[in-house]
């Protein structure tokens, strides 16, 4: 492999300080990966230097390009562009652009250790520069598959004739792992049917992994798998060779009908005498001795630490600084005209950069009268999407291939399918793709939409680990899931969720939200809507509920606290509480009503959303469930587990305990006791009674 042939001195010496930073820090911190940032030094170099459309000097500039590190192991490799191209620092709070780099010389320094930016995968919101959270492998992929839906979303929407605000391209660097996960196929096959063309993934093909060479577990043809997912595969046979590698990127850009991918060869740990080619240099420092070693093969002065040639800095300030500034200040100018010709569009977009809400937003959110029989959550949920939609114009989801079950179609005229043919649609197809949804939906909201997906609860098995990120990264992404539990009735334990609710009240920042009628539905949007640093769980049923008679009880809009007092006991002083959610709230509800006519002084409290309950002060939490009294029983189609919190030690569940069965829903819950009577007898145990 040749050492650089097309690379100049000024060029090379740029190279080589990524490659060193990045193995001077793994060195230093005495973990971490230097191999990947040492191989792939080149291409990074070429997409940011000759090619990103990115300012550093004001990296939250919604025209730019995204570049995405999937393979977040290789994370110096993304600190020695933020750091050595300059990108301007951004307040955390605020968004609002600071004096100073984004990561310094000293955080490199400090890569790995406690509170630096330099964590040991890049983390989105601790470093501007950082477009997203990657790590677990895959999932950069995926996401890149949302920006670049955005973007063509934005175009769709925003552009006007004579204003392309928004062409941008997402670059992605991905590994062997990244396209061995499931998600980045479904993310790719996404990308294929819709015609991404502003997507261009670089899949470094070093033939490495963790347990030694590709040859034990990954021997398939990815040009091939790709051109069969409907992308232009490009091969660049030496990851030094800058000229090959921009011919590709040259003919990413001028492709218009598909994504593309460059199957890009490299060699892990380049330039190391001793670990070059060899898994050892995947996932271990070097070593001071073939640091040395790989220093004096790079030409580089073997004893120096951190160290970036002043003429480094000065060229990168030259490429990408100039340009980027130039190509921000002629969009920024753009924009000033764009705000007088289309000051509606001007305005939307400027809400959204700043993550507000649209003003009234809240318009057309409906109240729903009193009805015994009631209807589904989820119809209720789709009643309330299609009325808040039309003024959020930036809220644009779809579902897996459910959109009638999951009710999350929008109806309304202009709405529309989001389709190659036509960008502009609202209404997502993800397909069967819960995963790639989930991720996507990431990749979206990190471009200032806000994203809504879809699918049965039970499948939230399939997207839990982008939900997590979705919680880690602070988006606030929708996910309506309906057939929320043995509820859903003939389908059976397959498709009935069980455990789904614990599991995703134990996402840490997910707001878990299981509204128990229709008007608890609508107020429980309003709070999702409002709640902008958290994602989002609706839960939802697919059988009847009757919506409550908000007259004599308390109002609906007392959901937004997470837990309230729907139905007091006689006098005020109850003797026990009861405590339900979803569809388990009229089933308490009508044992309330037998044990209040029995004469039993119990309290019904309706809990929507334990996350929000949780946030309220010990005063209303207090009000809600006084400590005194010990005689709780909770109400929840779903196993036991989150409810020792709130029922103690002395309380009771109401519950599942094993997985369900095939029936009609009513027999099912009489065979699973989840009943009125039961739940009566349980107040009635807990009391002495
Ligand atoms: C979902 C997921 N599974 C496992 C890991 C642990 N892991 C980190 S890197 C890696 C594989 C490394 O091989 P490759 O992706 O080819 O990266 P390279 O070493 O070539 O840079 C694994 C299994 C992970 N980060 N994410
Ligand atoms: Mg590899």
């Amino acid at each position: 492999m040749s050492v650089a042939p097309s690379a100049t001195g000024i060029e090379q010496l740029a190279i080589n300080t990524i490659r060193t930073l990045s193995m001077d820090a793994v060195q230093k911190a005495n973990s971490g990966h230097p191999g990947t940032p040492m191989a792939l030094a080149p291409v990074t170099y070429s997409i940011w230097q000759n090619n990103l459309n990115y300012d550093p000097a004001n990296p939250l500039w919604p025209g730019r390009d995204r570049f995405v590190l999937s393979c977040g192991h290789a994370s110096m490799l993304l600190y020695s562009m933020i750091h050595l191209t300059g990108v301007r620092a951004v307040d955390k709070h605020d968004n609002h652009l600071m004096d100073g780099p984004s990561m310094s010389l000293e955080d490199l320094k400090n890569f790995r250790q406690l509170e630096s930016p330099c964590a040991g995968h890049p983390e989105f919101g601790y470093a501007a520069g950082i477009e997203t959270t990657t790590g677990p492998l895959g999932q950069g992929c995926g996401n890149s598959v949302g920006m670049a839906m955005a973007a063509k979303w934005l175009a769709a929407r925003y552009n006007k004739p004579g204003f392309d605000l928004f062409d941008f391209d997402v670059y992605v660097l991905c590994s062997d792992g990244d396209l061995m996960e499931g998600v980045a196929n479904e993310a790719a096959s996404m990308a294929g049917h819709l015609q991404l063309s502003n997507l261009l993934w670089i899949y470094d093909d070093n033939k490495i992994t963790i347990e030694g060479e590709t040859e034990l577990a990954f021997t398939e043809d990815v040009a091939t798998r790709f051109e069969g997912l409907g992308w232009n595969a490009l091969r660049v046979d030496d990851a030094n060779d800058l000229g090959a590698i921009q011919k590709a990127i040259d003919k990413f850009k001028a492709t218009n009908d598909k994504p593309t991918i460059v199957v890009l060869k490299s060699i892990i740990g380049w330039g190391s005498p001793h670990k070059a080619n060899s898994h050892a240099a995947h996932g271990s420092p070097l070593g001071a001795d073939e640091i040395k070693l790989t220093k004096k093969a790079y030409g580089w002065p073997e004893d120096a630490q951190f160290l970036v040639p002043d003429e480094v800095r000065e060229h990168f300030a030259s490429g990408i600084g100039a340009r980027g500034r130039e190509s921000r200040e002629q969009w920024e100018a753009k924009f000033a005209e764009y705000k007088k010709a289309y000051p509606k569009e001007a305005a939307e977009l400027e809400g959204m950069w700043k993550a507000e809400l649209p003003k009234d937003w809240e318009k057309g959110i409906p109240t729903f009268p009193t009805d015994a029989k009631g209807m589904a959550t989820r119809v209720s949920s789709g009643k309330v999407l299609n009325a808040l939609a039309p003024h959020y114009p930036w809220l644009v989801g779809g579902s897996a291939d459910l959109a009638p079950s999951t009710m999350t179609m929008l109806e309304f005229e202009g709405a529309g399918s989001y389709e190659h043919d036509n960008y502009a649609g609202r209404n997502l197809h993800f397909g069967i793709r819960e995963h790639g949804m989930a991720a996507a939906c990431n990749g979206l909201s990190l471009c200032g939409i806000r994203p809504y997906g879809g699918t049965f609860f039970v499948f939230t098995d399939y997207m839990r680990p982008s939900m997590r990120l979705a919680a880690l990264m602070h988006r606030p992404v929708i996910y309506v899931l309906t057939h929320d539990s043995i509820g859903l009735g003939e389908d059976g334990p397959t498709h009935q969720p069980v455990e789904h609710l614990a599991a995703c009240r134990a996402i840490i920042g997910l707001d878990v939200v299981r509204p128990g009628d229709a008007n608890e539905v609508a107020e429980c949007y309003r709070e999702i809507v409002k709640r902008l640093k958290h994602p989002a769980a609706l839960v939802l049923t697919r059988q009847n509920v009757p919506t409550i008679d908000r007259t004599k009880f308390a109002p609906a809009a007392n959901a937004a606290k997470g837990g309230y007092v729907l139905a007091e006991a006689p006098g005020g002083k109850p003797e026990a509480i009861l405590i339900a959610t979803g569809s388990e709230l009229d089933i308490a509800f009508k044992a309330w009503e037998k044990l209040t006519a029995e004469g039993v002084k119990v309290r019904l409290v309706s809990m929507p959303c334990c996350e929000w309950f949780d946030e309220q002060d010990e005063a209303y939490r207090e009000s809600v469930l006084p400590s005194s009294v010990t005689a709780r029983v909770a109400v929840e189609a779903g196993v036991e587990q989150s409810w020792y919190k709130y029922v103690g030690t002395k309380g009771r569940f109401v519950g599942m305990s094993t997985y369900g069965a095939s029936g009609p829903y009513t027999a099912l819950y009489k065979h699973f006791g989840i009943t009125p009577e039961r739940v009566a007898e349980q107040v009635k145990a807990s009391l002495g009674k």
